[in-house]
């Protein structure tokens, strides 16, 4: 079996459901239910004895050796972090402990498992780190897309304290051998995503007739990839990645922000239109996010051309089976804007 930390967020809870749907191994998922975790997601997957769920914090060693000694995971992938960029300016205590104390403990208690593993099963262990492109900073309008040996230059407390994982994974390979593979990627969309993130915001925002926020002047680009894209990539490298390597994803998919507002609005037109007009009307520019990252793109050949992996999904398909998954499912978003939700909005955006 494997061991997921992160499953019931957003991308956690999508490769958990899509894992699960192809292969019969089993899944331990270790989540610790934060404001972003989210059992719902994994509704489907009730009384499913190949899914174990617990309900614990990666930074709580004694939990996780004993989770690797009962269950004797293959491999570990790591989802669990705190993810929101916002959030982290705010409050980036919660980022240093989770990504950085809880990466650390992992690849510990990780090492202590795998050293007492007899072989076969010490060759074949895994540990998989979930990164992000941010780590790599920021790029200009002409600099080429971020390669693997692109040099960290993160500049958020989040992507700080993700770039701060990514070199303790790396060191624990060098120094002690542990078969670690990261995977550095590109922004997701998909669902299941919490509508802090800018796509399930706006949708939710647009579903509600409240103002579609953009920062500053919404020139700032991401390289987007669909969800179910993102867990086939970690699959793939889990599966077939050298160890020790770093894989960037991404889906050659550079967009701005206001470009990906206007789309999810003409979505919004055609499959659920307002008597008041196009959804367009209720973009606002707002004030800017401290810091903003211009660009970010992805170079994504070495994983076509090590492992074959490419991208399913079209922005296009994968825009558009979003925006109806939310409109599908409006009990969930509904459940998930909760008191702490409305909390959130009015300190992120009151003071725009
Ligand atoms: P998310 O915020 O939706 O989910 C994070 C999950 O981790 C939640 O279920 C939460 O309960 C859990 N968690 C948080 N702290 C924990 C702790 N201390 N112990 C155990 N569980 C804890 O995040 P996401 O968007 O699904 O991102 C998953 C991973 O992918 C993260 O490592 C993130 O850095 C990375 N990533 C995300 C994106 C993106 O666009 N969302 C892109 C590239 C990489
Ligand atoms: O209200 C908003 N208005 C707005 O203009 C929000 C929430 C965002 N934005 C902008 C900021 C970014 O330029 O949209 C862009 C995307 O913002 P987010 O969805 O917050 O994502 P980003 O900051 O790019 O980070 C994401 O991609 C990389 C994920 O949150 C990270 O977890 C991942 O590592």
């Amino acid at each position: 079996m494997i061991l997921v930390t992160g499953g019931a967020g957003f991308i956690g809870s999508n490769f958990v459901l899509d894992w699960l749907a192809t292969s019969d191994e089993p899944v331990v998922n270790l989540d610790a239910l934060t404001y972003a975790g989210n059992l719902a997601n994994l509704a489907s997957l009730a009384g499913d004895a190949r899914h174990i769920f617990v309900r614990g914090d990666i930074c709580d060693r004694a939990l996780v050796d004993r989770l690797l000694a009962n269950y004797r995971p293959r491999a570990i992938v790591h989802f669990a972090a705190e993810s929101h960029v916002d959030r982290s300016i705010h409050g980036p205590g919660e980022f240093v402990r989770t990504n950085v104390q809880g990466t650390f403990t992992l690849l510990e208690a990780a090492r202590a498992y795998w050293t007492a593993l007899d072989e076969p099963a010490r060759t074949a262990f895994r540990f998989l780190h979930v990164s992000t492109d941010e780590v790599y900073g920021s790029l200009g309008p002409d600099d080429p897309p971020f390669t693997e040996t692109t040099p960290y230059a993160p500049n958020s407390p989040y992507a700080a304290s993700k770039a701060a994982s990514d070199h303790l994974v790396r060191a624990w390979h060098h120094t002690y051998g542990l078969p670690v593979l990261t995977t550095n990627c590109s922004n997701n969309y998909g669902p299941y995503q919490f509508p802090e993130k800018l796509i399930p915001l706006v949708i939710a925002n647009a579903l509600g007739g409240r103002p579609l926020p953009v920062y500053g002047d919404g020139l700032n680009v991401r390289d987007w990839l669909y969800v179910g894209d993102h867990c086939a990539g970690v699959r793939t490298v889990l599966e077939k990645g050298r160890q020790g390597e770093t894989y960037n994803i991404g889906g050659w998919n550079e967009r701005t922000n206001i470009e990906i507002v206007r789309r999810i609005c003409a979505l919004l037109d055609e499959l659920r239109p307002d008597p008041a007009g196009s959804y367009e009307r209720l973009i606002t520019f707002v004030k800017d996010r401290p810091g903003h990252d211009r660009r970010y793109a992805i170079d994504a050949r070495k994983i076509e051309r090590e492992l074959g992996w490419r991208p399913a999904e079209t922005f296009e398909s994968g825009l558009r089976k979003t925006v109806r998954w939310y409109l599908d499912n409006q009990a969930w978003l509904r459940q998930v804007q909760d008191g702490s939700y409305r909390a959130w909005i009015d300190m992120n955006y009151a003071a725009r």
